[in-house]
């Protein structure tokens, strides 16, 4: 290094705060900082701002309805389709030759949909799912990986006010089962396989296996050739092949379906405490409207940009980011198929050069790996078509942060680091990019009209430095309406911890720790439950513990969340034998194998300990905190209020030598 760079890199990792660099201040979308106030002093119309961002078939009566708290109502009244919103409006507006998506597949193909063919697409496919009997309100399956189908279903789905239910590709079959049983859903659009690093994967096996777990009658599986002969698959009596259903509807339209501002768009599976998976439902008007202003405000989207989210469909990242609020604002949205070291761990930068991106949001875990390889490969392209760039999913480290904005940003693009769930619909903390001083690690302020706060148990607000829990005291557009067919397990995990129902008074909580400081910026430190989070994606420990007393020869297991250098936390199993099993190999095999089956390849453990106990409180409760530090390499702090703290030492000596 130069004496000059080495200056640069001292001074960047001293540096606590940076600015928005002027050029991009003079263009931002939001650069009043009395942005914050206007929404303080007329909330909550001051969330008209997000509806009209939308186009309404029916103008809505009330912005917010709280009657029934915590069962808020957003611009009730309102009608409006999404698929309208995304496609029809634009196409009428004169943009219908501007690029929607723009897809790049992992060997290097292509496909580019302006949003008129997009539009044909999506209608074709509305007329193909309603010729199959697809009504309103029947909850769609979509399993599915980054194809351009997946959009053009979801958008077909929201077209016939029919929700859809994605669930991510990488899940298992038993995953897809849980989740069609849980929907009631009696439709299933997925694909014969798909490519990664190269190789063709088989999906559409894995789709039948979970075909064979559902307990209802399922009518109609539509499925995508997504690898030609590769894999020839012979389809059964009630699965048809994409290509050629579609081509029977070839250039039907489907008048897009007036949907009531609540009506559901979607719902979304997400890992919570307890083993069931909970179906977030989200709403057309709050969701949609919050998608687009958060898009508008946070990401700074133009219609005329191109810009690309890294995240999977199949989360809510890709709902939110890649889907609904770029295409409702316009904007040409980029989806790639593939892992972001294939060719080479150039991939990303390659695209980002050869698409002139804009905007670039991804995730901490991928900045890490990035880091982890090195700088010579952003170095071998041009980034200078960025202009921000976002991450999401858990909290990042200063040193990523400060190598993303050096090396990703060359110091020219603004950092949003945005705090947000899947339940929320959209962002809620996060600075906003034009206005905030940026502090590389803590998220920032509430988004203007989120009431964001930070309290200790009892749900006082703690002082400044200090840590609590995070709540939100106001609800939201963009926030879930309930869980699926479960109103009391709703108010049970989000609305019962802090929040005084005789008087009315409603918090929700996301089960996150998080601290302030003085300017009243939040640093997100991380989920409070038995979540954890490995490589962005929401795991429930509850989910993987179940898996592993389900194998043969397992007595008890715990899971928890252990550091690691690039998934942020890794899975880290201690299991007991039954009697007359051996723990060894074949054992940590089928343990993995247990893993694998039940939720999918993001869940496999990192680690398998097997112990003769695991170590407890004097009442019978794991000690979870302990497992974690001994996971981490931390300090073990005290042992003697546990009923066998002998074996703390046992186990901490085994993960020291594996
Ligand atoms: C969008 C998404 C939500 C959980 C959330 C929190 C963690 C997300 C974060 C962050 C720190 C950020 N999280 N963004 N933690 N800083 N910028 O990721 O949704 O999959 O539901 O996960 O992710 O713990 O509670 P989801």
């Amino acid at each position: 290094m130069t004496d000059e760079n080495v200056d640069l890199e001292v001074r960047l990792e001293e540096q606590e705060a940076f600015e928005p660099p002027e050029s991009f201040v003079e263009q931002a979308n939001v650069s009043d900082e009395g942005i914050y106030e206007e929404f303080e002093e007329n909330w909550p119309e001051c969330w008209e701002r997000a509806a009209d961002m939308l186009d309404w078939d029916e103008e809505y009566d009330n912005v917010l309805v709280d009657d029934d708290a915590p069962f808020y109502e957003w611009f009730t009244g309102g009608q409006l389709n999404a698929s309208e919103n995304c496609l029809d409006r634009h196409v009428e507006g004169g943009r219908g030759d501007s690029v929607a998506i723009e897809w790049e597949g992992e060997l290097g193909e292509t496909r580019t949909y302006t949003y008129e063919e997009l539009l044909e697409e999506v209608d074709e496919f509305a007329a193909t799912l309603r010729g199959l009997g697809v009504e309103e309100d029947d909850v769609v399956t979509l399993y599915m990986p980054m194809i351009p189908e997946l959009p053009i279903a979801m958008l077909a789905c929201a077209r016939l006010g029919a929700p859809h239910s994605v669930v991510f590709a990488g899940f298992s079959a038993d995953a897809l089962a849980t989740r069609m049983n849980s929907a009631d859903s009696e439709y299933l659009v997925t694909c014969d396989g798909y490519y990664r690093r190269g190789d063709a994967l088989d999906h559409i096996e894995k789709a039948n296996e979970g075909l064979e777990g559902v307990d209802h009658e399922v009518s109609d599986v539509v499925v995508v050739d997504r690898l030609g002969d590769e894999l020839a698959h012979s389809l059964a009596d009630n699965q048809h092949d994409y290509d050629e259903l579609v081509a029977d509807h070839a250039g039907e339209s489907v008048e897009p379906i007036s949907r009531d501002a609540e009506d559901m768009l979607f719902l979304m599976y997400t890992s919570g405490t307890t083993g069931k998976p909970k179906g977030v439902k989200h709403t057309t008007g709050g969701y949609l409207s919050y998608a687009a202003w958060t898009s508008h405000a946070v990401l700074d989207i133009e219609p005329e940009d191109t810009y690309w989210c890294s995240a999977d469909i199949g989360w809510i990242t890709g709902h939110s980011y890649i889907v609904y609020g770029p295409l409702a604002l316009g904007t040409t949205s980029v989806m790639y198929e593939g892992t972001p070291d294939y060719p080479e761990k150039d991939r990303m930068w390659e695209l980002v050069e050869k698409n002139d991106v804009d905007i670039f949001y991804t995730a901490p875990t991928a900045i890490r790996a990035f880091m982890k390889w090195g700088t010579e490969y952003p170095q071998q392209h041009d980034l200078s078509s960025l202009r921000l760039l976002g991450t999401v999913g858990e909290p990042i480290n200063p040193r990523a942060w400060k190598w993303y904005y050096k090396h990703i940003g060359n110091e020219e693009c603004p950092i949003v680091d945005t705090w947000w769930q899947t339940e929320t619909g959209g962002m809620m903390i996060t600075t906003l990019p034009g206005i905030g001083t940026m502090k590389p690690g803590s998220a920032g302020p509430p988004l203007p009209g989120i009431d964001g706060r930070i309290v200790d148990v009892d749900g006082n607000q703690v002082e400044s430095g200090n840590a609590g829990y995070l709540t939100v005291n106001r609800p939201w557009p963009g926030m879930l309406r309930t869980l699926y067919q479960n109103d009391d397990r709703f108010i049970e995990e989000y609305w019962s911890e802090y929040s005084d129902p005789d008087s009315d008074e409603w918090v929700y909580f996301p089960e996150d720790g998080a601290k302030i400081d003085d300017d009243g910026y939040i640093t997100v430190l991380g989920r409070v439950d038995d979540v954890i989070n490995v490589s962005g994606h929401r795991l429930g420990t509850m989910e993987i513990e179940s898996a592993i007393v389900g194998v043969e020869g397992v007595a008890e297991a715990a899971v928890v969340g252990g550091d690691h250098e690039v998934k942020g936390e890794a899975v880290y199993v201690y299991a007991i034998t039954e009697d007359g099993y051996d723990e060894g190999d074949e054992l940590e095999e089928r343990v993995v194998e247990g893993v694998l089956e039940s939720i999918g390849p993001i869940a496999k453990p990192e680690e398998i300990i097997f112990t003769p106990e695991l170590p407890k409180t004097r009442s019978g409760k794991i000690m979870r905190r302990l497992l974690e530090d001994i996971a981490s390499g931390n300090e073990l702090g005290n042992t003697s209020t546990l009923r066998n703290p002998e074996i703390v030492d046992d186990i901490a000596a085994q993960v020291e030598n594996d």
